[in-house]
C-alpha cells in the first residue's frame, strides 16, 4: 500500500516550529505534547518526527530504529505523566473509519481518571 502524506497538517507545522505546543517530551524520533482540546487530566499525544500518515503506514516504512524510538517514546511519556500504576488508554486513529483528523501518526494517551468501555456504542 502506498500512502500519502500532507506536510501542510498540523502536526508537520508543530515539528517545524511554526505553531507553539506545549512539549511534554522530545528525542531524536519522537515529539510529545499536550492535546489542545483533553479528554482526560492527562491526555498527551505522541508523534513520530519523521512523515507517516497512521500506524500501518509507520510500520510498513519507518526504520526499526524510528520504531523503537517511537514506541520508547510512548513508554518515556506514561513514565513522566505517572500513569502506570493507575493505568491508561493508548489510541491511534487511522483514516475515515478510525475519524482521524490529522493525518500524522499520533498515539493518544489517555489517563488520571476511570475512561470506561473502549467504544461508544454508535458513531
Ligand atoms: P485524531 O482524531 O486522532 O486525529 O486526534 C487529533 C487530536 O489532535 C485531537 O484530539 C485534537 C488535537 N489537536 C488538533 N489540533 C491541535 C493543535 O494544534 N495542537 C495540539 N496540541 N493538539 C491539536
Amino acid at each position: 500500500m502506498s500512502f500519502q502524506y500532507d506536510d501542510q497538517n498540523i502536526f508537520a507545522k508543530i515539528l517545524r516550529g511554526e505553531i507553539p505546543n506545549n512539549t511534554v517530551y522530545e528525542s531524536e524520533h519522537a515529539l510529545a505534547f499536550r492535546d489542545l482540546y483533553p479528554q482526560a487530566p492527562t491526555h498527551v499525544l505522541v508523534i513520530p518526527k519523521g512523515p507517516y500518515v497512521s500506524l500501518d503506514h509507520f510500520t510498513q516504512d519507518a526504520s526499526d530504529v524510528e520504531i523503537a524510538g517511537f514506541m520508547r517514546a510512548i513508554g518515556e511519556v506514561c513514565k513522566l505523566e505517572g500513569v502506570s500504576a493507575d493505568g491508561f488508554r493508548a489510541i491511534s486513529n487511522a483514516g475515515t473509519n478510525g475519524v482521524q483528523e490529522v493525518p500524522h501518526l499520533h498515539v493518544h494517551i489517555l489517563g488520571g481518571r476511570p475512561l470506561g468501555r473502549m467504544l461508544a456504542k454508535e458513531s
